[in-house]
């Protein structure tokens, strides 16, 4: 499997994240992905390829140019305030207020946010564009016939809606991957999101379309960030309806539970007919993770490739969370490897786009 990296995820390395009262230093910090790769280099996955530059359009599919503008400018702004220390929001237009866009630079950093645990600093812009085109790059790769491919994603993405960045994400890398397949004429894609946490940027962005499916299996919102969405009776809208599949499932849940839930996943996705599977690669569901409560341990992440490959259906797997540093790519990396073990020619599933659309990509 090829994996698909950049350096430039150094860029983004914030101080400090709100959490539990207190500003302790981020959890989503850059030796994650280092981690990450240096196992994907131990175990000989396959070739680690830098990303290609697919510009901006392919971004805006998903999030508007008013968000990526204030985005990309936002440190710009800030400097020229004499700001110091990272931009970090501390007012959301909560139930009473008012959806109205501020002058103010921290106005509409509210305005554009969630919660307090995303940072932007001077390089953040730079290392989350980066990262979309890492995920790009490696959909790219899939497109083009691959059965699998990894997109090293820093900062993570599935937090991030389509105007609102939060939980350590501000692209959702795993959603513009998933949109770029749909428009090379691809018809049904299923997203997995196997993170700990509720996939609320993905959910909401695809809510009400019939073209995507959506399964996350998750700590239980009522007890866990990011609580306000991601509860079961969440099962999309209009075109969408039955497409939205939540899996909470109760602190300390152990590997017997979780794989339940993921059988049951992998089922509705077969059932839907998904042509493409992404996968939003958290590995924080691990048993000694510092901000998590499920009890998965290593092994159980073999398990989890090998029941993914047993759908035969080629699969992007986009990484998200994971914030034990020492375990994070050995875990990361045995998805992978368990994905590579399932994965039988006999047992694969394979479709390519109409050839007349494919030819519009090459020409146009
Ligand atoms: C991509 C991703 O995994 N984002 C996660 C963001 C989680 N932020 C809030 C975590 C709150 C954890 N509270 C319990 C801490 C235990 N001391
Ligand atoms: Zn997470």
């Amino acid at each position: 499997m090829l994996t698909f990296y950049s350096d430039e995820h150094h860029l983004h390395h914030g101080s400090c994240e709100l959490i539990d009262g207190r500003l302790l230093p981020c959890f989503e910090k850059p030796q994650r992905a280092e981690h990450i790769l240096q196992r994907v280099k131990d175990r000989r996955l396959g070739e680690i390829r830098p990303p290609q530059d697919f510009g901006r359009a392919p971004i805006e599919r998903i999030h508007s140019a008013a968000y990526l503008n204030f985005f990309a400018g936002a440190w710009a702004r800030w400097q020229a305030q004499q700001g110091t220390g990272d931009l970090l929001p501390f007012t959301w237009p909560a139930r009473t207020l008012r959806q109205v866009i501020p002058q103010d630079l921290h106005g509409q950093l509210g305005y554009y946010s969630f919660d307090g645990g995303a940072p932007i600093t001077a390089g953040t812009w730079q290392a989350a564009y980066s990262a979309a085109q890492v995920a790009l790059s490696a959909q790219a790769e899939i497109a083009a016939g691959a059965q699998s491919a990894f997109a090293l994603c820093r900062p993570p993405g599935h937090h991030a809606a389509g105007e609102l960045m939060g939980g350590y994400c501000y692209l959702n890398n795993a959603a513009i991957a998933a949109q770029a397949f749909l428009d090379q004429g691809y018809r049904r894609v299923a997203i997995l999101d196997v993170d700990y946490h509720h996939g609320n940027g993905t959910q909401s962005i695809f809510y009400s379309r019939g073209d995507v499916l959506f399964a996350s299996i998750h700590g239980d919102p009522a007890d866990e960030f990011p609580f306000f969405l991601g509860y079961s009776d969440e099962r999309g809208e209009g075109a969408g309806e039955g497409c939205n599949h939540n899996y909470p499932l109760p602190m300390g849940s152990p590997w017997a539970v979780w794989s339940a839930a993921l059988d049951d996943a992998c089922q509705r996705i077969a059932e839907y007919g998904a042509e493409i599977v992404v996968v939003s690669l958290g590995v924080d569901t691990f048993k000694d993770d510092p901000i998590s409560q499920f009890k998965l341990d290593s092994p159980d992440y073999l398990s989890m490739g090998r029941r993914i490959a047993a759908l035969g259906t080629p699969t992007l797997f986009v990484m998200e969370g994971g914030y034990a540093v020492e375990a994070i790519g050995i875990n990361a990396v045995n998805v992978l490897e368990g994905f590579e073990a399932g994965n039988t020619k006999a047992g694969r599933r394979s479709f390519r786009p109409p050839i007349a659309i494919q030819m519009t990509q090459v020409d146009g």
